[in-house]
């Protein structure tokens, strides 16, 4: 992991706890090509710290943000709320024994004028913030354009070939 690097995408998670789960984001966005600036910074426990980082991301050269956290999961909307940049959501499953609900409902219901994309809960989520950063920055990308046609490509084979394989 890195941090505090120029980078087009940041990742920022709420605890360490949430590492796990937001390595596979990171690995997503490495296997397209982009090494991602890594940030632990909870909108909770370190706020001052969330709101600098927010403010200075665009400066930084940052053109998407993903923000994951657990519990009541502000960290998303704390971000977008001073940015803006795009900012995608990962809501965490933190273990309090309500799957991840508390973090998704806490994402994914911003007011209107401060929008954060929310992605589905855990690893699945994780996985598919990286895809949608790197789909948004693919808009002024055509390598990245075709690294996404590649991926989409490579995901219909696989389900092709299970298929076959089934019958
Ligand atoms: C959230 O609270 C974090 O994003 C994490 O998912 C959850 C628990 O944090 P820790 O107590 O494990 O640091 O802010």
């Amino acid at each position: 992991m890195t941090s505090e690097k120029a980078s087009p995408v940041a990742v920022v998670m709420g605890s360490d706890s949430d590492k796990e789960v937001m390595e596979s984001c990171i690995k997503q966005l490495v296997e397209f090509g982009i090494e991602p600036a890594v940030r632990i910074i909870s909108a909770h426990r370190t706020p001052d710290v969330a709101a600098e980082f927010a403010d200075s991301a665009a400066e930084n050269g940052v053109k998407v943000i993903i923000a994951g956290a657990g519990m009541a999961a502000h960290l998303a909307g704390a971000l977008a709320a001073r940015t803006t940049l795009p900012v995608i959501g990962v809501p965490l499953n933190s273990g309090a024994g309500i799957g991840g609900m508390d973090a998704l409902l806490s994402t994914v219901q911003m007011p209107p004028a401060v929008p954060v994309a929310t992605v589905a809960i855990g690893k699945a989520g994780a996985k598919n913030a990286a895809i949608l950063a790197v789909q948004i920055l693919a808009l002024g990308d055509q390598e990245l354009q075709k690294k996404l046609a590649d991926f989409k490509n490579k995901e219909r084979a696989q389900v092709i070939e299970k298929d076959s394989a089934l019958r």
